[in-house]
Parts: C-alpha cells; sequence; structure tokens
C-alpha cells in the first residue's frame, strides 16, 4: 500500500514502517456540532462520506448513517473493494458501487491532497468531506461514528443516542479493545512480514475471539453488574478497565498511554 508524501503518491510506505504494521494517528480531527461553532455546522446535504464496503472502520459510519436516519443528508462515494493501485479508487463496477459524484474524484488520495496539499500520510476511508469548506472535517471513524449519533438531531436525524452519558467511560473502553485486539490484529496478522509480528497479531485475535465467547455468552464485560437486564455503570473507567484485564487476560493500557503506543 502506497501513501502520499508531500501530497504527491508513492507506491511505497516508508522503511521504518516496512515489515510490521503500524497505524498511523488519523490526522483530520474536527468535529461537526449542532451550532458550528467548530466551524463545521450540521446541515443536510453539506458532507459527503468516502467510505470502502469491506473496510470495518467505514463499515461502522455507514451503520450510523442509517441508524440516524442522515442518509438523504449524506452522500457517499464508494470505493471499489479490490482496486489498489493508488490505493482505493471509486467506481460503480461493482454492486452497490457509487463514483464520487461532488468532487469527481477517481482515487481517494486526490480528496487527501485537495484537503492539504502538503499532505504526508496514508489515506483512509472513512474520511468525511465539507463540500462547503472543501476539506476533510475528519478520517477517525470513532469520531465520526460519535458526530452522527447527536450532531444531526436538530436538523432531522432519527432519534436515539448510542453514546449515553452514563455508559461513555465503557463503551469508549470496549471500542478501544475492539480497535487494538481485533481490528488491529486483523491488520498486523496479514500485513506484517515476520513470522513474529504475524503471532503477535494472531494472537490479540485469539484472545478478542475468547473474550467474546466467554462464559456467560457476552462479549460485555460487567455483566455481573447487569441491573435488570442493563448493563450497569462502572463507578470508573479504572475500574472497568481492571475488569476487562482481568477478564479478557490482557494488560489494557489506560487511553493516553493506548493512543501513544498506536
Ligand atoms: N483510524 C482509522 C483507520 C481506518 C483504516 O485503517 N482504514 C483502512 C481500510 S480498513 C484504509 O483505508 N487503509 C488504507 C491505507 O492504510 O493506505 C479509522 O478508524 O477511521
Amino acid at each position: 500500500m502506497g501513501m502520499l508524501v508531500n501530497g504527491k503518491w508513492t507506491d511505497r510506505r516508508p522503511a521504518e514502517v516496512a515489515g510490521r504494521f503500524v497505524r498511523p494517528e488519523s490526522q483530520f480531527r474536527n468535529f461537526i456540532t449542532a451550532d458550528g461553532s467548530s466551524g463545521f455546522k450540521a446541515e443536510p446535504g453539506r458532507y459527503h462520506l468516502y467510505v470502502a464496503y469491506n473496510c470495518p472502520w467505514a463499515h461502522r459510519t455507514l451503520i450510523f448513517r442509517k441508524l440516524k436516519g442522515i442518509e438523504g443528508m449524506i452522500s457517499v462515494a464508494s470505493a471499489v473493494p479490490d482496486d489498489r493501485a493508488e490505493g482505493w479508487r471509486f467506481g460503480d463496477s461493482f454492486p452497490g458501487g457509487i463514483p464520487d459524484t461532488v468532487n469527481g474524484f477517481t482515487w481517494l488520495h486526490e480528496a487527501y491532497s485537495a484537503a492539504k496539499p502538503d499532505y504526508t500520510g496514508t489515506c483512509t476511508v472513512p474520511a468525511l468531506w465539507d463540500k462547503k469548506a472543501k476539506t476533510i472535517v475528519n478520517n477517525e471513524s470513532s469520531e465520526i461514528i460519535r458526530m452522527f449519533n447527536s450532531a444531526f438531531d436538530g436538523v432531522g436525524a432519527k432519534s436515539g443516542d448510542y453514546y449515553p452519558e452514563a455508559l461513555r467511560g465503557e463503551i469508549d473502553l470496549v471500542n478501544e479493545f475492539v480497535y487494538e485486539h481485533l481490528n488491529n490484529g486483523v491488520y498486523r496478522t496479514g500485513f506484517g512480514d515476520s513470522g513474529r509480528v504475524r503471532r503477535g497479531g494472531g494472537e490479540g485475535l485469539r484472545r478478542a475471539g475468547h473474550a467474546r465467547a466467554a462464559p456467560g455468552g457476552s462479549a460485555l464485560p460487567g455483566r455481573e453488574h447487569a441491573d435488570r437486564g442493563r448493563l450497569a455503570p462502572f463507578p470508573d473507567a479504572g475500574a472497568l478497565r481492571r475488569c476487562l484485564s482481568s477478564r479478557f487476560q490482557v494488560h489494557l493500557a489506560a487511553p493516553r498511554e493506548l493512543r501513544q503506543s498506536v
């Protein structure tokens, strides 16, 4: 897989990441808000989502777009699953394929260099594009789904809060667990060159798989705290982290520690 270096596509990644899977931090981290105080106001028709159906991170943004009934407000372009000559390419040569009718980009990297002409980094889906400011608002799926959850509520999104205040600590923690051990485990296993790296990724996946199949029938932590069938909040995120660590038999880093190690 290639990347952009100073806004120019290169087919190779720098030597320091060769041979092991290193996920770079997503670089576009702005937020759409209901009042527009962030510079990105929630307005129907203003935003455009670049996705690939075979990407689990892009997939969850599509699930949220559907859950919140904002399909009519946010347009989509979908990348051809198996054509990666210059990264993701948009087109309709497969069932459900949607070309980029907003910007007419062929390659996803065109969106990244249009947003930031000297961009250096990988060009990943999902990426949320602002038609008005002509830039990428955000390319981090966990944040895109947070915006979809509430920002458009005042302009016609379906009701439903999938990130309730009382459960945010747990949700964030489980999200980090899945990200590190399941999603990134797939990448470490698939893209690592060395057997050691592949074994490391496989081990993470194995643990995540065990966690999902844990006795008690649920991957959700804290079932033992269940109150009338609902997951009761832990007293704090640390308590949940300790619970997950022992339950999944892994070291679950504190959020700050985890971000630094990604
Ligand atoms: N942190 C990102 C990760 C997204 C990601 O890694 N997407 C993959 C596809 S599943 C991608 O586009 N990879 C292209 C590349 O790394 O060049 C998110 O959760 O939104």
